[in-house]
C-alpha cells in the first residue's frame, strides 16, 4: 500500500470473496495483487466475515470483504486486470453463480454509472447483499449508492436479511 497514485485517481471499491479451499487466505492473496496493478493504490480493506451463500443454498459459506482503491484506470482496464488475478489464481468458470475460488467484483467506481455488456456498474445487486453492504458500511457508511442516491448505510437499514447471515470473521 506505499506506491504514491496520480492525484486524477478515481476511488473505487472492490468486493472480494470466495468459498473454496482457504478463503480467507484467497480474500488477502487477491487483494495484495490488486495492490500489486499498475495504477491501482488499495487504501482500505474492511474487516472480512462469514456469510450464508446467496442464491444456491446448498454451496459451502463464503467469506467476503470489500477494499477501497485509488486507480487511474479506467474502469474496462480495472475489469480485465481484476479477472486476470481470478484466472491466475486458479478460477474456472463453468457456470454461474458457482463455487469460486476468488470473485472480484467492481462495486463502486467514482461517481459512475456504466452499462456496458461486459460492465454493471454500480454492481446490479450489491444493494440487496448483506455481504456487500456490511463491509461497504465498514468502509464508508456515508458513501452515496450514484443510481439509487441512499447512503451504504441507509440501503443496508432497507435490505431483508433472511437467508443472509454475515458473521464478523477478523478485523485487520
Ligand atoms: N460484470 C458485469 N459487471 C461487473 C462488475 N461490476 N464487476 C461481468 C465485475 N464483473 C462484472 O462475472 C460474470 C461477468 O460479469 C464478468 O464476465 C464481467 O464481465 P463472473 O465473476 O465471471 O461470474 P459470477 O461471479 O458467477 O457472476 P456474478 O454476476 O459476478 O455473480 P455475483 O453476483 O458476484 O454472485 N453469496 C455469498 N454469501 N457471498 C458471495 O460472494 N457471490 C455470488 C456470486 C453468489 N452468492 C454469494 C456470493
Ligand atoms: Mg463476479
Amino acid at each position: 500500500m506505499g506506491k504514491g497514485i496520480s492525484a486524477a485517481a478515481t476511488t473505487a471499491y472492490i468486493g472480494v470473496g470466495s468459498n473454496m479451499g482457504d478463503p480467507l487466505n484467497n480474500c488477502r492473496k487477491a487483494i495484495d495483487m490488486i495492490d500489486h496493478i499498475d495504477g491501482c493504490q488499495v487504501t482500505e480493506i474492511s474487516p472480512f466475515y462469514r456469510t450464508e451463500p446467496v442464491g444456491d443454498t446448498t454451496q459451502d459459506w463464503y467469506v467476503n470483504g470489500a477494499i477501497k482503491v485509488e486507480t487511474t484506470l479506467e474502469p474496462g482496464e480495472l475489469l480485465r486486470s481484476l479477472m486476470s488475478i481470478e484466472t491466475d489464481m486458479g478460477r474456472v468458470r463453468h457456470r454461474k453463480w458457482e463455487s469460486r475460488i476468488i470473485d472480484l467484483d467492481i462495486l463502486l467506481y467514482g461517481n459512475e454509472v456504466i452499462e456496458t455488456n461486459d460492465l454493471v456498474v454500480p454492481h446490479p445487486l450489491m444493494h440487496q447483499r448483506r455481504f456487500v453492504l456490511m463491509p461497504m458500511g465498514r468502509l464508508d457508511p456515508k458513501r452515496i449508492h450514484p443510481v439509487l442516491k441512499k447512503s451504504m448505510a441507509e440501503l443496508m437499514d432497507h435490505l431483508i436479511p433472511e437467508g443472509q447471515a454475515v458473521v464478523l470473521l477478523s478485523e485487520i
